[in-house]
């Protein structure tokens, strides 16, 4: 079948899931050349095997709010490809959550955990749950009743999901928590757990560590460097935190961040002190990111996104299509050379065309994210062994991923597409592994 046929019958096939279509066609795009290569996996049928989930599981989730109010939830978990590894991939909660954003997420890890170069394969999960405004008595009931049907799909040889939006070390304790309880086994059967419980060090700083040591590596390849550069960051949470934080320890002036509400502007740029008040503010006091604005008394831009400043550096952090065609320009407009992807597909197909055409050096998410579930990949290696590393080993071994990553991707793009073409190297790089093990592995 050709790769147009794959695609409508995918479309056919999921009707509705839009992000899910998206994610699969710029894959599809990217390996039409590696598969004249390679005739074997047409015939074997690879691509049609790659885009149907090896299993997808969705759930009831009934809790009981403060109020003594059932509630009733969705859970998801899609265990998309295990060709290379035990699934592996994150728990978003958040009410926009439903299967098409689950399998987009789940698709894209497939990829991406090929091209850390550890043995995982690709899966993720969820629910329509929104943590926003709930007391931590009712995460942590929806967290147990989620964890009570979720715990008979996974384990650590075979499924070992981790945190994404709205899912961080709080939720993650109390679904370990559950799980430990159901099985009477202490095991690794989720990533990003509290280093007193056997979670990795350096795992909270992975993404966003991760993200700028890629964005390095990128700008280093051609001849510039992050010191001294002006960078917009979106979001606010893990991966935007931790990326503000390693662009300080790399002497680079952050002056942006943004949550679903809108986005402040801070022209001085974004210090350490400045840094520790945004993460009480959202780790503690679970906050709003205009009060940055009011406390600091900078620039709020009600609903608005921080595509529009001057900068040289793009650091996109929130979620799913969140810079468009139209703030790719603008950001051109304003001096960006260089943008990598910490959030999961957030450019839109669009925005990427338009940077890729300018040969503005974009960092697609498959890669430049790929340090969060590395280091969780670390984290399982650590509890296999029983022994915990300490943080500055596993920072130096993130630190090798993301270069080794950089140097696939690149290579890779040069070699199918055009040179610095990370977009089409990320999606051959990963799909290469996963082909090859699935080749090796029978019609499976
Ligand atoms: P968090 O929940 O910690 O933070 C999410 C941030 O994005 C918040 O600032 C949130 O704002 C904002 N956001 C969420 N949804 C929307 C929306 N619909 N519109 C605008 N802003 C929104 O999540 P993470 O930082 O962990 O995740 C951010 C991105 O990074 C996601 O795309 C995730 O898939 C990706 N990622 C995360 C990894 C990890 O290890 N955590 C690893 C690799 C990728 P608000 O507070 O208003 O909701
Ligand atoms: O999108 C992602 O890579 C994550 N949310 C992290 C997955 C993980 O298993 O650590």
């Amino acid at each position: 079948m050709s790769i147009d046929k794959i695609y409508e019958q995918v479309v056919n096939r999921n009707p509705g899931e839009v992000e899910f279509h998206q994610a699969v066609k710029e894959v599809l795009e990217s390996i039409e050349p590696a598969l004249e290569q390679h005739p074997e996996f047409v015939s074997a049928k690879i691509v049609e095997r790659i885009v149907e989930p090896e299993r997808q599981i969705i759930f009831r989730v009934p809790w009981i709010d403060d109020n003594g109010d059932v509630q009733v939830n969705r859970g998801f978990r899609v265990q998309f490809n295990s060709a290379i590894g035990p699934y592996k991939g994150g728990l978003r909660f958040h009410p926009s959550v439903y299967l098409g954003i689950i399998k987009f997420l789940g698709f894209e890890q497939i990829f991406k955990n090929a091209l850390t170069g550890l043995a995982m394969g690709g899966g993720k999960g969820g629910s329509d749950f929104d943590p926003k405004g709930k007391s931590d008595n009712e995460v942590m009931r929806f967290c147990q009743s989620f964890m009570t049907e979720l715990t008979r799909h996974v384990g650590p040889d075979t499924d070992v999901p981790a945190g994404d939006i709205g899912v961080g070390r709080r939720e993650i304790g109390y679904m370990f928590g559950q799980y430990r309880r159901l099985v009477n086994r202490f095991e690794g059967v989720l990533t990003g757990k509290g280093p007193e419980w056997g979670g990795s060090l350096g795992r909270p700083e992975a993404t966003g560590y991760g993200l700028v040591y890629f964005t390095q590596e990128m700008l280093k390849d051609n001849g510039e460097d992050l010191k001294g550069k002006t960078v917009a960051i979106s979001g606010s949470g893990n991966v935007a935190q931790f990326a503000l934080d390693k662009c300080l320890q790399m002497d680079a002036k952050v002056i942006t961040l943004s949550d679903s509400s809108g986005c402040i502007y801070d022209p001085d740029g974004i210090d350490r002190d400045k840094l520790e008040y945004v993460m009480k503010l959202k780790n503690i006091k679970r906050g709003r990111i205009k009060e940055y604005a009011e406390e600091y008394d900078v620039e709020y831009i009600e609903g608005g996104r921080p595509w529009g400043f001057e900068c040289d550096v793009a650091l996109p952090s929130a979620t799913q299509n969140e810079l468009n065609a139209k703030e790719a320009e603008e950001l051109i407009d304003n001096g960006v050379i260089a943008v990598a992807e910490g959030a999961n597909m957030p450019s839109t197909p669009d925005a990427i065309e338009t940077f890729l055409e300018k040969d503005i050096m974009f960092g697609p998410a498959k890669a430049a994210n790929a340090g969060g579930v590395s280091v969780s990949g670390l984290e399982m290696a650590q509890n296999s062994q029983r022994l915990s590393w300490s943080f500055e080993e596993v920072d130096s071994k993130l630190q090798g991923i993301m270069k080794n990553i950089y140097r696939t991707t690149a290579d890779y793009g040069q070699k199918f597409g055009s040179e610095g073409n990370l977009v089409l190297g990320a999606n051959v790089g990963g799909f290469m592994k996963v082909a090859k093990a699935m080749m090796d592995l029978g019609v499976i």
